[in-house]
């Protein structure tokens, strides 16, 4: 401003050009900062760890939202491992799971236990604040097509279906996967819509689910350059 004051041209060319070269220093600085934050989630990544035991189980669950999709995972439960493969490989989150259930009686205490701890975690590790809140995918897999959207509410929601065209899928009971997301849902604090669209290959249908899962939770959890700092909400809070 000073240039401007004290330059002999001084007329409305002059004022104009320095509007013009503050505007664009400004837009700079913002994007510098911008550039920021980003690097700094990304660096450290946003990450958390849980332990919860009870009677029937004994699960300690660590995530990296920002990570590379990396799992190290035993549950006992090789087509749940499978499953669970798909969450950090699409959504591109580390996690590092140890589980042990009650195997003995059934998988149902371990998987409603592992989708409650894993909520948990996710609960921890994100701050709302700048994420783009809602995710959503479609994945198909030859001849089955699944939809996955979700919502970073703050409140639990679960709409899941998915009709399965068998009862087990690699000796492993399909009824347990409503468990899994229940157990998530109440516990990461989000709304989930789970429709598996079309398929006949039990394996493909709850394949596409997870991997269209793992899709929207990436989307969702994603810093929004433009609104960083910003709870995406106008009632302030998630
Ligand atoms: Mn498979």
């Amino acid at each position: 401003m000073f240039f401007y004051f004290s330059s002999p041209a001084g007329g409305w060319e002059t004022r104009y050009w320095l509007a013009m070269a503050l505007k664009a220093y400004n837009a700079r600085a913002i994007q510098t900062f911008q550039d920021r934050l980003m690097s700094i989630s990304s660096e450290q990544g946003r990450q958390a760890a849980v332990e919860r035991n009870t009677k029937e189980t004994q699960i300690k669950v660590s995530v990296n939202l920002d990570g590379s999709g990396v799992l190290k995972c035993q549950t006992g439960l090789p087509f749940l491992d499978h499953m669970l493969d798909q969450i950090a490989r699409h959504g591109l989150i580390d996690m590092d799971i140890v589980a042990n259930g009650d195997l003995e009686i059934d998988a149902h205490h371990t998987v409603e236990d592992l989708g409650i701890t894993l909520g948990m975690a996710f609960n921890k590790a994100l701050d709302r604040k700048g994420i783009r809140r809602y995710g959503h995918a479609y994945v198909p897999l030859d001849e089955a097509l699944s939809r996955v959207v979700i919502d970073f509410s703050g409140r639990p929601g679960l709409e899941f279906h998915v009709p399965f065209t068998r009862a087990s899928v690699g000796g492993f009971d399909v009824d347990l996967f409503h468990e899994f997301f229940q157990g998530f849902v109440n516990h990461a604090l989000v709304t989930l819509h789970v429709d598996n669209l079309r398929g006949h290959n039990t394996h493909h249908q709850i394949e596409t689910v997870f991997k269209a899962f793992g899709r929207a939770l990436r989307m969702a959890m994603e810093i929004d350059p433009r609104s960083a700092n910003v709870v995406p909400s106008t009632k302030g809070c998630l």
